[in-house]
């Protein structure tokens, strides 16, 4: 039974912990390159409503990073503890990434303490601006060094092989791999596309909800605004991803597509099922699209799954995962382009019902995007703990107490889970914009 396989029990508590972590790190990671575009924005068009954005944003901030601490601590703990001979074996080479991330963290952490607590200290607004810039760097460089482990597992390298021993390990060459340029910047990219969706959905909702407030609508145009540009870099970084997995990982992009038979002019296959004797049905099919994902041209042959041993295949169904997640990078691309060029022409209103529903929708999906894109870059490693010289048995502990653990975290999650948002919708209902506006004797605004 489930409640003594550790191994299967070590895969849930992992995925769980991860899938909540990455929740957290991603705004974490995102929403202080937000706050800085808002403060910046305040300073150069003198107006007090992005001012209020950064400082409301910050605020906000705070208590998620609470959370992204906590998570990331239980990160840490398990991996020790439910992959022993993982961290054993790679300890020495993925080390230094994950101690530089909590060296960044710490540094991120101490300009935020000063960030927050030095409003209206300075004479000049541009001596507080400049205090986010090492928060946002801060924040992104966890996100890179942690990617650069990761980048890792998927590319192992920077080490010896002696009779299943690794050894004279090289850290640097085996944080910058192969996979490390795109998966780094695919992940912080994205991350600051959905911080700017998450923001974007939160005024959305006032403004459908009957605001009429200039703050909403400026703060509407700013996520927007970026979330295009961000929906834009991430649809070009992705692309570049695929062209890495065709290159050095062929099999999960196989898997991703459900491409058997090594051939060119491959087509991209969206949603379908997969019948009994590996037929695709019901799936919508854009010609030649997956040799260009994968080589830039109509006529590159995509490697097929058909070349792999059968017990080296991920499980297939990473095809939802992949689909969902480019689906979603085209609808947020989409909204985000529209609202954009809505707001540029003087006589459309983008302010408008339908949009603002679709605006709204963007900032949970953009999140299951990030699921989906990292259910898809593990589960496509399969059976990989790391790929080729480790599987995922071979890396888990032996305990019989992680059924035990997993129920502990699951109520540790949910008490984190519903405390933040309990916290967050006091924090904001008891001071709602209009109040701190009025407050803080900032009047009634000029057009957007
Ligand atoms: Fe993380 C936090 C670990 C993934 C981002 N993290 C954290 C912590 C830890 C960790 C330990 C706590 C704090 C310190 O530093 O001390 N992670 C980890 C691990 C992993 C991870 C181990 C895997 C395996 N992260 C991750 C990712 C990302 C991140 C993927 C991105 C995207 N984190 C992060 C951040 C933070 C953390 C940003 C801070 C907090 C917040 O939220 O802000
Ligand atoms: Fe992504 C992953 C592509 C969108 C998030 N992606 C990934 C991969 C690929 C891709 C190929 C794998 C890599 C490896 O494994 O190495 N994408 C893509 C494309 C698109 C996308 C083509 C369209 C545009 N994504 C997206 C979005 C998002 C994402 C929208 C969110 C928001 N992804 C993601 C993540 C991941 C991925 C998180 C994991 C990490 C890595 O990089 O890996």
């Amino acid at each position: 039974g489930i409640e003594n396989d550790p191994v299967l029990l070590s895969r849930l508590l992992t995925a769980l912990t991860l899938g909540f972590h990455v929740i957290f790190a991603t705004i974490g990671v995102g929403v202080p390159l937000m706050i800085a575009i808002a403060e910046w924005m305040g300073i150069k068009r003198n107006d007090p409503h992005y001012t209020l954005m950064a400082r409301r944003w910050a605020r906000g901030f705070v208590v998620t990073v609470a959370v992204g601490v906590v998570t990331g601590t239980a990160i840490g703990l398990q991996l020790s503890l439910l992959w022993p001979n993982f961290m054993q074996a790679a300890g020495h080479t993925i080390g230094l990434p994950l101690f530089m991330e909590i060296f960044a963290f710490f540094f991120e952490a101490i300009f935020l303490g000063i960030y927050l607590y030095t409003w209206d200290r300075f004479k000049s607004k541009m001596r507080h601006f400049l205090l986010i810039i090492p928060v946002v760097i801060g924040a992104s460089a966890s996100a890179f060094f942690i990617t650069t482990a990761n980048a890792f597992m998927n590319f192992p390298q920077g080490f010896d092989m002696a009779n299943g021993v690794i050894a004279n390990v090289s850290p640097l060459e085996a944080m910058f791999n192969p996979a490390t340029p795109t998966k780094v910047s695919h992940v912080i990219i994205t991350c600051y596309l959905t911080a700017a969706f998450i923001l974007g959905t939160i005024a959305a909702i006032h403004l459908l909800k009957g605001s009429k407030h200039e703050y909403h609508k400026k703060a509407l145009k700013l996520t927007m605004v970026s979330g295009a540009v961000f929906a834009i870099a991430t649809a070009v970084i992705g692309d570049l991803s695929g062209k890495y997995l065709h290159e050095y990982q062929p099999e999960k992009l196989a898997a991703a597509e459900w491409h058997f038979e090594t051939e060119t002019h491959a087509p991209l296959i969206l949603g379908g099922v997969l019948t009994e004797d590996n037929e695709v049905k019901y799936a919508l099919e854009i010609p030649y699209a997956l040799s260009i994902l994968a080589g830039g041209l109509p006529d590159s042959e995509v490697v097929g799954l058909n070349e792999f041993p059968e017990d080296e295949l991920p499980p297939l169904w990473v095809h939802y995962a992949f689909d969902m997640m480019v689906f979603i990078g085209m609808y947020l691309a989409f909204v985000s382009t529209l609202f954009a060029v809505m707001s540029w022409k003087k006589n459309w209103n983008p302010y408008n019902k339908p949009l603002l529903i679709m605006v709204a929708a963007g900032g949970p999906l953009s999140m299951v995007a990030i699921e989906a894109g990292w259910i898809f870059a593990e589960v496509g490693r399969q059976p990989w703990l790391i790929n080729g010289i480790m599987r995922v048995e071979e890396g888990a502990t032996t305990s019989d107490h992680v059924g035990l653990m997993l129920a502990l975290f699951i109520v540790l999650y949910t008490i984190l889970g519903v405390t933040c948002a309990v916290v967050l919708r006091r924090m904001f209902k008891q001071n709602p914009v209009e109040h701190e506006l009025e407050k803080r004797g900032i009047e009634q605004p000029k057009r957007v």
